[in-house]
Parts: C-alpha cells; structure tokens; sequence
C-alpha cells in the first residue's frame, strides 16, 4: 500500500468523512487514494478559500475535522484567510497540503515555497511527513492535535514521492488528550461575584459555552441570580430559539459595547476572553470593560466551560431553567427592503432546526434581535473578520448536517470573495438558500469614513467604498453556476420566494436588491 493510501485510510479510521479539495499534480496520489480507500466524500471547491471555508463550518456543526487537501504553497496561501476565520472559530480541521518529491526540492521548481512558514499563523499544529514508513503515524498525530478540545487547525505538509512510496500502511487512532478543566476556585470566585453583584452581573460566553450544554446550564444561573447573560459580537456557534435561553450580543462598535458593559458592576467569563475592540480608534482603549467593573474568568476558551457553567450552577443551587424567550416572531413584513424588513422575513420564515450563517455584515444587523422568538436553530457568524467566509462556511455546515435547512445571509461585497462556492452548493446539491444583501457598496466602509469625519468622499474613496458601475448580478452569476436564482425587489417579494425555498429542498439563491 503507497502512503497516499495509508493516509486517508487512517484519516477513515479516525473518523473522518469529508475531504474539501482542490488538488493539483503533486497531490494526485491521494486523489487516487480516495478512491482506493472507501468512507471519505470528495468534495471540490474551485478556490482554496472554499475549501478551508468549508472546513470551518463543517467543523463548527460535526464538532470533528474534515480534511481539506490544497496544493503546495499557492494553494494553501489562497486558503489562508478563511483558516484564519478558522482559527478564530476554534474549528478542527486536518489540511494535508501535497509538496514536490523531497529530492527535487532542491531544484527550485516553478512552485516551490516555504509552506511550513505560510502555515505557521494559522496552525496549532505544523507537521511535514519525512518517509512513507511514517505517513499514516503523522496523519493519526494530525487528527489527535485537530480533535483536542476545543479544536485547531493541524496542517501535514507530504511531499508526493513519501505518498506514492511504499509505506507501512495505516496507523491506529491516537488518544486525544482531555480537555483542561477550569480550576476549582474559579467556581467559587465566580459563584462569590454572582451573589454579589445579581443583576448587576453580566455572564459573558463564548466559544462552546454558546453550545446548548453551556446555554443551559447559563439559563439557570441567570434565574437563580438575575445576571445577564451576553455572547461575544461574533460567535462561532449560538444555539438559539426553543428551549435556549435569550442571549444579547455584545454591540460592534466601542462606544456602544462600552456602555452596554459598563452597566454591569461585574463580568465573568465562560469560554470566551475579556472582550477587546475590533478595531483602534483615535480617543478608545482595546479593551471593552470599562476600569472598574471587575472581570473574573470562570473558564477560559480552551478549558470546558460548559462543564464550568454546569458545576456553577450545581454550586449555586440553580436548578429550574430559565423560562424561554418570551420575544414573539415577527409578522410578515410588507414594503421596501432595508435591513429592518430583511430581518424580520428571514426571522419569520426560518424553518426549526435551521442554520443561519450570518456574513450579511450591515444589512444582518437586525436580524439577531429580531429572530429571538424564531423556532431553534444555530447560528453562526463570521468570527475572524477576513470577509469571505459565509458561502464556504454555510456549505460545510450543509455537508455536516444534510438534514437541516441552512440559509446564507450574505453581504455582496463579502460574498464576492468566494462566490464559487456556489458552483459547489450545486455540484453537491446542498439544502442551502443563499439570500444575497445587494446594496452594491462596500456599506460599512462608508459608514466607518463618516464616522472618521469624512462626510463627503472624494471621488477615489467612493470609487473605492462602491460596488455600481458595473452593478453585479447575483442572479444570473448564481445561474452560471448551476444554483436557480431570483432577485427580488420588496419584502412581499422575498417574504413569497423565501417561503417557498424553505419548503423546498436543494440550492437556491435569493437577490435581494436593497
Ligand atoms: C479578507 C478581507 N479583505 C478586506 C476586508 C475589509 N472589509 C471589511 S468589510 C468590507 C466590505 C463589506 O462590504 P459588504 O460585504 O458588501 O457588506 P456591507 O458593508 O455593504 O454591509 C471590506 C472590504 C476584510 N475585512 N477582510
């Protein structure tokens, strides 16, 4: 058996199901691998940021890795933003990137590059495979440092000649090491800053503390001792709806989590870190908690926080559930769309069980709020800035849960970046609705040089913050690539067309001209 070969049949062996890929030459072994060894789809995407966006989402709902399989450096390279968003997420992921023969390195071939140094930024885990005897051992390395708790992004470097080679066949499963528990005093502490501070204390989550486990055990807390409970401004993952406890978000801008934070005497933290601003502005500190209001940690991103919330609640006493969310579901909208309409359609159509992927930048804003009362479902948003990440992402939430309806709440300008996912949404006739924002500009750019004090642009800076002149056509681009598509001018419009895409199982895609 050649390594190509024992790589993916230990990657099958160790659970895994899905390869996003784009490969090239140096990558064809494993390519024929795929078919020699059963149990792992083949999924392509027709950009590297596909890919790795793909990665991200199915991680996020299969909560285990999916490989991604990229070529040399460039490939990778094109990869990297949304391993970044990735990484944000705390995503599993195993990225196999093939290299040149380890003799012909030295040659200095046309795509020859340093990928470990690419690599280094984005991975928890950095691993080039030396000789075939070794490929399967490396691969079950990768996926036991991608499955540690909370999840990372390993990357295995394997040159071609260590994949066509002979090898010494698949390795076993490797024992993922546990998760790290958050320390015992921190119950207390928190426990202590509960008491104290009641509804003065707002109990800030993130990372799986926002899973149902954690959400739970937070509801609680909240009805024993009235504190508030918030998520971070970009979640990876929100369970929401049904029996979820209402969850506030903390606000994008500084001045507004500012003082949303400083009407708390006290923070404490599960899975998330003490929040900081997206961006420096002139006369803003980074950090969003206001001196003053005391922080403390009862579990840190890469301890178990939903085990820490369910033990404080133990500690606490807190045992009846918070009541849900008495917030009602919106009712049809009618007349223009604007953020406020778009909203409110999507919050009052949604079907239960849906996932949300939220890259719909200014034109998502009300939709949180507004779909407090919506049926359960996830949402997931785009947590590392890099934009490009919601039609990648939305398609390996598909792939990881094909029995529920995802919907993609897409800004223009970001979806521009990875629009082929939609070639793959097709390809693979994935359950997702893509609902693209199309207010042909670069929205929160110009919003942002307002609030820089530039009230009127010149022209280079509205040539630069504009998507007009030519205008895109999301419909006819969707079309192109195989997804049915309509662009849709009012709210009855999108309120009739999202009603019967939901219905209705596959890709499509909805042109909402704002
Ligand atoms: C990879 C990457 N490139 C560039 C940016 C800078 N950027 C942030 S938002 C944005 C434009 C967003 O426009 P759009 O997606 O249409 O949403 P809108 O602001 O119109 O709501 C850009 C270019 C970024 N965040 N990430």
């Amino acid at each position: 058996m050649n390594g190509a070969e024992s790589l993916i049949r230990t990657a099958a062996a160790g659970g895994v199901e899905v390869c996003f890929a784009n490969p090239g030459t140096t990558e064809l072994p494993l390519v024929a691998a795929l078919d020699a060894a059963e149990g792992i789809r083949a999924v392509l995407g027709l950009f590297e940021g596909v890919c790795t966006g793909a990665a991200d989402g199915y991680g996020r709902m299969a909560d285990k890795p999916a490989l991604t399989l990229l070529h040399l450096g460039p490939g990778f390279a094109n990869g990297i933003a949304n391993l970044h968003n990735a990484r944000r997420a705390r995503s599993p992921i195993v990225n196999v990137i093939g290299d040149h023969a380890t003799w012909h390195r030295a040659a200095d071939a046309p795509l020859t590059s340093d990928i470990a140094s690419l690599a280094r930024p984005v991975s928890g885990w950095i691993h080039e495979v030396r000789s075939p005897m070794a490929i399967g051992i490396d691969t079950a390395e990768a996926l036991a440092a991608a499955g540690r708790f909370p999840g990372k992004i390993a990357t295995l470097i394997a040159p071609s000649d260590c994949q066509w080679s002979e090898s010494a066949g698949p390795a076993g499963r490797i024992e993922i090491a546990p998760p790290l528990s958050a320390p015992d005093n921190a119950i207390e502490k928190s426990a202590a800053v509960l008491r104290a501070q009641g509804a003065k204390c707002t109990l800030f989550l993130g990372g799986l503390a926002t899973r149902e486990r954690g959400l739970r055990a937070a509801g609680r807390i909240a009805a024993k001792t009235g504190c508030r409970l918030m998520c971070e401004t970009f979640p990876a993952r929100v369970e929401r709806g049904g029996v979820m406890p209402a969850v506030a978000r903390l606000p994008y801008f500084p001045e507004q989590a500012i003082e949303v934070l400083g009407q708390s005497g006290a923070v404490v933290l599960a899975g998330a870190r003490a929040p900081v601003a997206f961006f420096g502005y002139p006369n803003f500190p980074s950090e969003l908690i206001p001196k003053g209001v005391a922080v403390e940690t009862l579990a840190a991103p890469e301890e178990e926080s939903a085990a820490a919330l369910e033990a404080l609640a133990e500690y606490l006493g807190a045992k009846t559930d918070a009541p849900p969310s008495s917030a009602q579901r919106p009712g049809l909208p009618s007349g223009k769309l604007d953020p406020t309409t778009i909203g409110a359609a999507i919050a009052a159509l949604m079907p239960a069980d849906c996932i949300v992927m939220d890259e719909a930048a200014t034109t998502g804003l009300p939709f949180f709020g507004a779909s407090l009362g919506a049926p359960p479902h996830t949402y997931l948003a785009l947590t590392g800035g890099a934009i490009g990440q919601g039609l990648p992402c939305a398609t390996g939430a598909a792939v990881a849960c094909p029995d529920r309806k995802v919907i993609a709440f897409q800004a223009d300008g970001s979806g521009m970046y990875t629009l082929q996912a939609l070639w793959t949404h097709a390809r693979e006739q994935l359950d997702i609705v893509t609902l693209i924002c199309n207010n042909r500009r670069y929205r929160i750019l110009q919003v942002e040089l307002a609030r820089a004090g530039i009230t009127e642009p010149g022209r280079k800076a509205r040539a630069l913050t504009s998507l007009a002149e030519p205008e895109i056509n999301w419909s006819e681009l969707a079309r192109g690539m195989g997804v049915p598509a309509v662009r849709v001018e009012t709210a009855e419009d999108l309120c009739a067309h999202l009603g019967r895409a939901v219905k209705e199982r596959g890709p499509s895609l909805i042109e909402m001209m704002l």
